[in-house]
């Protein structure tokens, strides 16, 4: 373990850095703040990490980009006493591949409508759009059987996997609204909106609800 704190470049408004945010939190593991928006930080991170993508921690001599490689570093390094990968490798394989779902088949579509409404009108993609919209809905709808009995979505413990489900459902349901017939994602995703360190997550981004380029309904 490392004596002094890790350095986490983020933007409170950025899903992905509240995944890591909301991880941190569960753990009230101790971390200097590199706000995005401060003098220098985003040419600072732009050396670390030339693909520009936020978060990405610097430890010591160590970066780590990737929001779930930063949670699992956490975990290894810093650990708290939310253990937010169970120790059992079976039961952390669960945990990882619910996580890839909400990257991919969440998140991954959620930006493809953001991405395509900060592009020109000229070169946008409605084809691509669509397919995003199709795959949201597919995603809902696997989600809702999933999440049946369960409190969260590895079952009964908070994990990795709703670290990463908090920020992209919040984000996913503005962008294309989870039907009410899918009570279980709904129930879900207040759930999560309850728990402490999403809460915080969510205030923490609050005043920056005026980015969102879809307009940010008034809720949540
Ligand atoms: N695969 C990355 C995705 C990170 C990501 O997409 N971050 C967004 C903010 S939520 C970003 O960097 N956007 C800036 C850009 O695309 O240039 C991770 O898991 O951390």
């Amino acid at each position: 373990m490392t004596a002094t704190r890790p350095v986490l470049y983020a933007h409170p408004f950025s899903s992905y850095c509240q995944k890591v945010l909301v991880a941190l939190y569960e753990n009230g593991t101790p971390f200097e703040y590199r706000m995005l928006e401060a003098p220098g930080a985003m040419e600072e991170l732009t050396a670390l990490w030339p693909m520009k993508r936020f978060p990405v921690l610097v430890d010591g001599e160590r970066t780590v980009f990737e929001a779930t490689c930063i949670i699992e570093y956490l975990g290894l390094h810093h650990p708290g006493p939310v253990r937010l990968l169970p120790e059992d490798a079976d039961a952390a394989l669960e945990v990882r591949m619910l996580d890839r779902f909400f990257d991919n088949y969440v998140s991954t579509p959620q930006q493809k409508f953001v991405f395509d409404r900060l592009r020109p009108e000229a070169v946008r993609d409605p084809h691509g759009v669509a397919e995003a919209r199709a795959m949201l809905e597919t995603s809902y709808a696997w989600l809702d059987c999933h999440m049946q009995g369960r409190e969260w979505a590895a079952g009964e413990r908070f994990t990795l996997a709703d670290c990463g489900a908090a920020p992209f459902l919040f984000y996913a349901d503005w962008t294309h609204a989870i039907d009410p017939a899918f009570a279980n994602v709904v129930a879900y995703r207040q759930r999560l909106l309850a728990r402490p360190s999403v809460a915080r997550a969510v205030d923490e981004a609050r005043p920056f609800r005026k980015y969102f380029p879809l307009g940010a309904p008034d809720r949540d």
